[in-house]
């Protein structure tokens, strides 16, 4: 599958929820292009998923229809890995050898655990605290050289250099330092109701998000509904109008032109039509995104098929760097008899 003169991609998304537009032109929209130019693994990360409450039958459900939604947005599982993250143990398990080389300061620096666990209350989940350790175990089992992610996720990919860095130091070469690729577009796509949040598929205001299932109707009248300002300029100035310029980037994303472009196609034209139409064109992109999942996600034994195989051909990468590091903290290997 892989190509030995081709660099090594690695990302992974949660099916902690139904992607939305946020997670199409953050990550996936990204993931398809670079399949052409890289070895791509792209992982569905469910093990990451339980950090925060999920619901088995619904989890469950997610993760066949997440994957369809992969493959019918691009990801070509001729030329990609495409794997579930909970059937490769090894995540599991380079997890706990990386916490003992991980800080407690580190990891409470984190923006994104103060974030959740403020919302979590009082019992916060340990795996919460720990979740950019696993993320890191992510990455460094494949030797990744680059490793796509939007704005959100920088803080825990410094960390993942970091923890490698370290970790070759004190031992020996054993993981490959990964850079992050983050896209010129798209890399923070704001949430609707709040243009100073992210734009994240587990907010509890339906209207905050835009999924990628949503149909036309659900998506004109969720971008009817986004917050804006009090005047009428449509321009791209993040700090004086966020809604407007999140709106903006949308449109730039879903039609794939520069912001300018995007500017330039509202020049005088009022909120209600600049609204109608960033709908209408987020709503054009998606539809053949959202006819090829339908089929596909009929397709169980097809999906099953590619989750089995590309279990395997990961679980077989992953075994080599996971014995390595075993091997340099100084764990008793087996020999063969
Ligand atoms: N709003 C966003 N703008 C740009 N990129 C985004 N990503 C997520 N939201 C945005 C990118 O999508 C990839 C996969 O993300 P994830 O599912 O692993 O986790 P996340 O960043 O926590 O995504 P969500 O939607 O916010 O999930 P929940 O609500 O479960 O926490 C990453 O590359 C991410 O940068």
């Amino acid at each position: 599958m892989f190509d030995k003169d081709k660099k090594i991609i690695y990302s992974g998304i949660q099916p902690s929820g139904e992607f939305t537009i946020g997670n199409y032109f953050g990550a996936i929209k990204n993931w398809v292009a670079l399949q052409h130019e890289y070895n791509c693994i792209y992982n569905l990360a469910d093990l990451h998923t339980i950090t925060v409450p999920q619901e088995p039958a619904a989890l469950r459900r997610r993760t066949v229809e997440c994957m369809a939604m992969l493959i019918a947005s691009g990801i070509n599982p001729e030329n990609s890995l495409i794997f579930l993250q909970s059937h490769v143990a090894a995540h599991s398990q380079l997890c706990w050898l990386l916490n003992c080389f991980t800080y407690m300061g580190e990891l409470s620096r984190m923006t994104q655990f103060k974030d959740k666990s403020s919302r979590q209350g009082a019992n916060i989940r340990v795996g919460l605290y720990d979740y950019p350790v696993l993320m890191a175990a992510d990455i460094l089992l494949y030797q990744s050289d680059i490793v796509p992610v939007g704005d959100d996720q920088r803080q825990h990919l410094e960390l993942a250099r970091d923890i490698a860095i370290r970790f070759n130091a004190q031992y020996s070469p054993t993981f490959k330092v990964p850079e992050g690729y983050f896209g010129e577009k798209g890399a923070r796509i704001m949430s609707l109701a709040d243009p100073n949040k992210k734009m994240s598929k587990s907010d509890e205001n339906k209207n905050a998000f835009i999924l990628m299932k949503d149909n036309k109707d659900v998506i004109i009248s969720k971008f009817k509904k986004a917050v804006t300002d009090c005047d009428s300029e449509i321009r791209y100035d993040i700090k004086q109008k966020p809604g407007i310029s999140n709106l903006l980037e949308i449109y730039s994303c879903s039609r794939s032109i520069s912001i300018k472009e995007a500017e330039a196609d509202f020049c005088g034209k009022s909120y209600a039509q600049f609204k109608l139409a960033v709908g209408e064109s987020v709503a054009d992109a998606l539809a053949p995104i959202q006819s090829e999942f339908e089929r596909l996600v009929k397709e169980k034994s097809y999906i099953n098929s590619i989750f089995c195989s590309h279990a395997q051909t990961a679980s077989n990468i992953a075994a080599r760097t996971l014995s390595k590091t075993m091997r340099k903290i100084g764990f008793y290997q087996l020999e063969k008899q």
